[in-house]
């Protein structure tokens, strides 16, 4: 079997200090780095909105960050300003490991936010990560990175979906936790098959 890491959004503005702060985001790092030698194929995804994206709650007049709205494809988390392509906020964080084969970037669609990096949030529109991974044979993926309860869990339900064997280490994984947001993504992932490793 060949195996691939998918890192999952290890940037700035998910870190301490960033737009989108994840708590404990920047302990990660470590931890992922480390994981990187002992994989066939390591895969980097990287958030990357355009100004005004539709997921900014600055982008809805009377809407605050957290809350809520109703897009095309469904609910949405509207959110502050984060990973901006070309900022600094949108860059990885400085020590993470960027010797990966491949990076992948999504969220790009100005009417549409992508936490997955298989899918955009419609759920149909993909990223091209699938055929990669097919193409190169992989069959198993370790998922890592932030957060744990959406770019994280969304990615591991949508390669569970498609029928690659998934674990999720946790350890190398931190969440956002809005609302019990966390609780329902690990029950949605063990659900779904994926492997829970603490
Ligand atoms: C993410 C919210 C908005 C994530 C990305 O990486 O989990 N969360 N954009
Ligand atoms: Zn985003």
């Amino acid at each position: 079997m060949t195996q691939a890491l998918i890192v999952v959004d290890v940037q700035n503005d998910f870190c301490p200090g960033g737009a989108l702060a994840v708590p404990g985001g920047d302990q990660v790092v470590a931890p992922i780095n480390a994981m990187m030698d002992h994989f066939d194929a390591v895969i980097l995804t990287q958030d990357w909105h355009p100004a005004g994206h539709s997921s900014f709650a600055s982008s809805h007049p009377g809407k605050a960050p957290f809350e809520t709205t109703d897009m095309p494809y469904g609910t949405q988390v509207l959110w502050p300003d984060h990973c901006v392509q070309g900022t600094e906020g949108a860059a990885f964080h400085p020590a993470l490991r960027t010797d990966g084969d491949l990076i992948i970037r999504k969220g790009f669609r100005p009417a549409i936010d992508s936490y997955s990096g298989f899918f955009e949030n419609d759920q149909t529109t993909p990223t091209g990560l699938e055929g990669y991974l097919r193409s190169r044979g992989i069959t198993h993926l370790t998922l890592a990175g932030l957060a744990t309860d959406f770019c994280v869990a969304f990615t591991a339900l949508d390669a569970a979906r498609l029928g690659f064997g998934v674990t999720v280490q946790l350890s190398a994984c931190r969440a956002i936790d809005l609302d019990g947001s966390l609780k329902s993504a690990l029950t949605q992932m063990e659900e779904a098959g994926v492997g829970l490793q603490s």
